[in-house]
């Protein structure tokens, strides 16, 4: 193979709460990502008590896909996208969570959305839940604490598999679910799981009794899907930023293991249907009994995933013998015992840039799990200027070309699986991490300022015809 092949899946990437809007619209209840307020630039959110009014977080309506879907979509057709992963907001269907019977309302969007994606070719690929845990089972069930939340999400995956039985093939169950190994960064803990730790409790015993219910609820998803439609695709979805040793000192390379394998707890279980050795003995080192009944270990092995797919934006270095600092957190691309990368070059935001570490990734995780593999994020997070002659973000096509390019080397050097692209934020949206519309990845531009202010027009950047090309020309000229 000399090429990639014509079935690759080129696409863009977006999750129902960063850019529909229309958070309290249509019935939609809030989740746990609508009580989040903006972070400052490079400092994670808050979690709030409520959704905040307008003048403390004015960017709740994101950028109004909710009104403007058509327009939107016929962009995306016009970039030529081949797919377009997002997610179903779970509160559109469930406004509360444990309801007897969806909100039709809900589901009417949706059919609109994938009716209109399909009309121009473009497949939907849907994250069930993208960090949009019902606020109602966070506050009242201490969301994944809970056994009963396994029953509630799995009924929202069997409502949304059967009704988008015809129009949605590949499916994930949650979004970067491997974010809250960070266990002492309470956004993660908050967006993945819907929990929050309390005083006097240990965040990593609580992380992994949770983790319990929500592996379980992703495995009997995946069975569910499976029963609705047996050509179903349905796959884990996990953060992949892969943790370099900073030197051949072998405690070094022990520290870079260690680290590693912490992001791939989620993905062992998840594609395996059983926890790995080394978590079963740390779990007994700790003394942290999981809540396992009879069945579950059944379920967990049934419920076994068909493909990996993950975000990739940058990477970490770790040095056994650095010192840990509070601030030490994936979220600002370090870790515990994390060291900066001489070799790398940073975003604004501190993200290493690192196309390099795709190949890498791309070939630990298809060797690791011989699953193929499916990149639904990766992308630059930046301030764009809008000139009178459009916006030029050389800086960007710069990045999507070398990651494509990486990307390519894994497939037809390495032999890696691949099954997609999806660079993240294909139109600007809200930022996860700090609640900006500053930090921009998209190709489509936004007017929209981290004030709510600006007239919400979409502008086409330079990456926009840049991307275009590229599929046309299935990634033979990047
Ligand atoms: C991933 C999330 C996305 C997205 C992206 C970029 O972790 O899955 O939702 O937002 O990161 O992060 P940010 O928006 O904070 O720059």
């Amino acid at each position: 193979m000399t090429q990639l092949p014509e079935s690759f899946l080129w696409g863009g990437a977006l999750a129902a709460h960063q850019f529909e809007g229309g958070w309290n619209k249509g019935g939609k209840g809030p989740s746990v990502v609508d009580v989040l307020t903006a972070g400052a630039h490079g400092v994670p959110r808050r979690i709030t008590d409520q959704v905040e009014a307008d003048e403390f977080y004015p960017n709740h309506e994101a950028i109004d896909f909710y009104s403007n879907y058509k327009e939107d979509i016929a962009l995306f057709a016009e970039l030529g996208l081949k797919v377009l992963r997002t997610s179903i907001g779970w509160t559109r269907i469930f406004p509360k969570g444990d309801e007897a019977e969806p909100n039709e309302e809900g589901l009417r969007f949706y059919d609109k959305v994938f009716d209109e994606l399909l009309k121009h070719g473009i497949k939907p690929v849907i994250t069930l839940s993208h960090f949009e845990i019902p606020l109602h089972l966070a506050r009242e069930y201490g969301g994944f604490r809970s056994r009963k939340v396994v029953d509630f999400f799995v009924r929202f995956a069997e409502v949304v598999f059967e009704r988008y039985k015809d129009k949605v093939e590949y499916w994930m169950t949650f979004n970067e679910i491997n974010n809250q190994m960070d266990v002492n960064n309470p956004l993660f803990l908050w967006t993945n799981a819907g929990i929050q730790v309390e005083e006097g409790e240990d965040a990593r015993s609580v992380m992994y009794q949770s983790a319990h219910h929500q592996l379980l609820a992703s495995a009997r998803a995946v069975a569910a899907g499976r029963r609705i439609n047996p050509d179903f695709k349905i796959g884990a979805m996990v953060s992949h930023v892969p943790v370099y040793p900073y030197s051949c000192h072998p405690k070094d390379i022990m520290a870079a293991e260690i680290a590693n394998r912490e992001r791939f707890f989620f993905p062992d279980v998840q594609v395996r249907g059983k926890y790995p050795a080394y978590a079963l003995k740390e779990l007994a080192q700790l003394g942290i009994v999981l809540p396992v009944e009879a069945g579950d270990e059944a379920d967990l092995k049934a419920g076994t995933v068909d493909y990996l797919a993950f975000s990739y934006y940058m990477s970490t270095v770790v040095k056994h013998d650095a010192v840990h600092t509070a601030s030490d957190s994936m979220i600002n691309g370090g870790l515990k015992n994390g060291v900066d990368n001489p070799y790398l070059a940073s975003s604004d935001w501190g993200w290493t840039i690192d196309p390099h570490g795709l190949r890498y990734v791309l070939s630990t995780l298809y060797n690791r799990y011989q699953l193929p593999l499916f990149i639904v994020e990766n992308g630059f997070g930046a301030v764009d200027v809008v000139e009178a002659d459009g916006i030029h973000d050389e800086t960007r096509i710069d990045y999507f070309s070398k990651h494509i390019a990486a990307m390519k080397e894994a497939v037809l050097e390495d032999g890696v699986d691949l099954i997609g692209y999806t660079p993240w934020g294909i139109i600007d949206v809200v930022s996860f991490t700090t609640g900006e519309m500053k930090k921009r990845y998209g190709m489509i531009y936004v007017d929209r300022d981290n004030e709510g202010q600006g007239s919400m027009e979409r502008m086409k950047k330079d990456s926009f015809y840049w991307y275009q090309n590229v599929i046309a020309t299935n990634g033979q000229e990047i």
